[in-house]
C-alpha cells in the first residue's frame, strides 16, 4: 500500500516537473524569429498570452537556439495547444533536429471554428539523443491563411517512460528504508 502511494506521488511529481509549459509566449517569442504578435484573448491556455501565427509557409516558425534540447528526452511527446478561430481543415506539422538527426511529423489537423486542440507530436520511436545537444524546432501550417494561435508548448514523457522513472524512484526509496 505504501509502495502504491509512493508510486502515485512520484508519478504526480514527474508529470508536474516534465509537463510544465516550456514555451508560453508571454509577450515573448521564446526564440522563434517569426513570432512577432501575441494575443491576450484568443488561444491562451497558459499564462496571459498566446503567440499569433500568420505565416503559412513550409516550417515557417523556427527556433534554432537549441536551448530546448537539454529539456527533451528520447521518448518525450511534444504537446502544443493550437486555437484556430477560422474554418476547419488547417493542419500543423513539426520538425525536430538534434544529435545530427532530423524527425518530421505528419500533418495533423486542427478542428477550427475557435476550438483549442492539444496536438501531440510523438517522436519517441526515433533514434536521436537530445542530451547530445544542438538542434532546431520548426513548426509549419498548411491549408488556409487565417491566423492560428499557439500556447503551452511542453515536453512530456510517454507513459511507459514515466512508469519506469516512477518505479526506479520507488525502488530507490524502498532500498533506502531497508
Ligand atoms: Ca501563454
Amino acid at each position: 500500500m505504501k509502495t502504491a502511494i509512493a508510486l502515485v506521488a512520484v508519478l504526480a511529481l514527474a508529470s508536474v516537473s516534465y509537463g510544465q509549459a516550456f514555451w508560453s509566449f508571454e509577450n515573448d517569442s521564446n526564440g522563434f524569429a517569426a513570432i512577432t504578435s501575441f494575443s491576450d484573448t484568443i488561444g491562451v491556455t497558459d499564462g496571459s498570452y498566446s503567440a499569433e501565427l500568420t505565416d503559412h509557409g513550409w516550417l515557417a516558425y523556427q527556433n534554432g537556439s537549441g536551448s530546448f534540447v537539454n529539456d527533451m528526452r528520447v521518448n518525450d511527446t511534444v504537446l502544443i495547444d493550437f486555437t484556430r478561430p477560422g474554418y476547419a481543415g488547417q493542419q500543423v506539422m513539426l520538425q525536430l533536429a538534434c544529435d545530427g538527426k532530423t524527425w518530421t511529423s505528419g500533418y495533423l489537423p486542427l478542428t477550427g471554428n475557435g476550438a483549442t486542440d492539444t496536438i501531440a507530436f510523438e517522436y519517441g520511436d526515433m533514434s536521436m539523443v537530445p542530451e547530445n545537444g544542438w538542434g532546431w524546432f520548426k513548426l509549419g501550417l498548411v491549408g488556409g491563411s487565417d491566423p492560428v494561435y499557439m500556447d503551452n508548448v511542453r515536453f512530456v514523457p510517454e507513459p511507459a517512460t514515466m512508469a519506469l522513472l516512477g518505479l526506479g524512484s520507488v525502488a530507490a526509496l524502498i532500498r533506502r528504508r531497508r
